[in-house]
């Protein structure tokens, strides 16, 4: 462990050759388990996205989740997204060079492209969270030819021309998570959140819990809400499927 470099995160690590969903495996363990515990999965059987959506895990990616229990009110329990969504990419970009972006809320891609995505899951005990389960999901050495055209999939050795370290990734990934945790809700994590944004001033279609809209993006806000300008009002979205439009 003195090789990981973490003072606690992975601590507990546990790998598998083979899991349905490191998310699944690890909320089952959550409660038990300890903050920190990292579960990493060769391939996934069934990986999820969000809203049950299926995640393609083929051999070759980064499949891990963390359990993490940050003793905060459940409404604060975004600033682990965001700082999650940060600490990714710091990985990718001082290992690799690469600069990934962030898709409102929680995907990573270079370019216009999908390289990854974040799934947290949390357990609220009354208005504490209890714990929150995140999946960290990296297309490392992946053939993105693979998969749909429309899912506009990547995978970082597809953009770096050579295949990655994953052993290294995941030592940067865990280090840099640490760092970004023990800064929950700061300024600096908040105005780089903002600053990959490469969601900000673009017209999008949103499909939240309150129906469809379409606007272009004015900002988004320190709670983690993409605001929305429609005409000459300005709506708050807090949570949501984002699609990026063209024109
Ligand atoms: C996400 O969902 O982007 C979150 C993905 C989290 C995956 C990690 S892997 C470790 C942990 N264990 C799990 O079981 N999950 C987490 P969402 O925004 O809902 O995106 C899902 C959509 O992305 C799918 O509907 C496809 O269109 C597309 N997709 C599926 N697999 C992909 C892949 N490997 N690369 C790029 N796009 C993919």
């Amino acid at each position: 462990l003195s090789c990981l470099g973490t003072r606690w995160l992975g601590r507990d690590m546990r790998l598998f050759a083979q899991l349905a969903s490191t998310n699944e495996l690890a909320i089952s363990l959550a409660q038990k388990g300890e903050s920190g515990t990292v579960i990493l999965a060769e391939v996934q059987t069934r990986g999820r996205g969000r809203l049950s959506r299926h995640w393609e895990s083929p051999s070759g990616g980064i499949w891990m989740s963390l359990i993490l229990r940050p003793d905060i009110p459940i409404a604060l329990a975004y600033q682990i997204n965001m700082a999650i969504c940060v600490a990714v990419c710091r990985a990718i970009s001082n290992l690799l060079g690469l600069n990934p972006g962030i898709k409102w809320p929680n995907d990573l891609l270079i370019g216009e492209r999908k390289v990854g995505g974040i799934l947290m899951e949390v357990q609220a005990e009354g208005e504490r969270l209890e714990y929150a389960v995140v999946g960290v999901g990296i297309n490392a050495n992946i053939d993105p030819s693979a998969f749909p055209d429309d899912w506009m999939a990547t995978s970082l050795s597809r953009e770096g021309g050579s295949e990655v370290s994953r052993t290294a990734l995941i030592q940067r990934t865990l280090l840099e998570i640490e760092r970004a945790y023990e800064n929950l809700g700061s300024m600096e994590i908040y105005d780089e959140w903002r600053r990959r944004s490469v969601t900000i001033g673009r017209m999008v279609r949103i499909s939240a819990n309150s129906g469809e809209l379409v606007g272009e993006v004015e900002d988004l806000a320190e709670d983690g809400a993409l605001l929305l300008r429609r005409d000459d009002e300005l709506v708050r979205v807090l949570a949501g499927d984002c699609i990026h439009l063209r024109g």
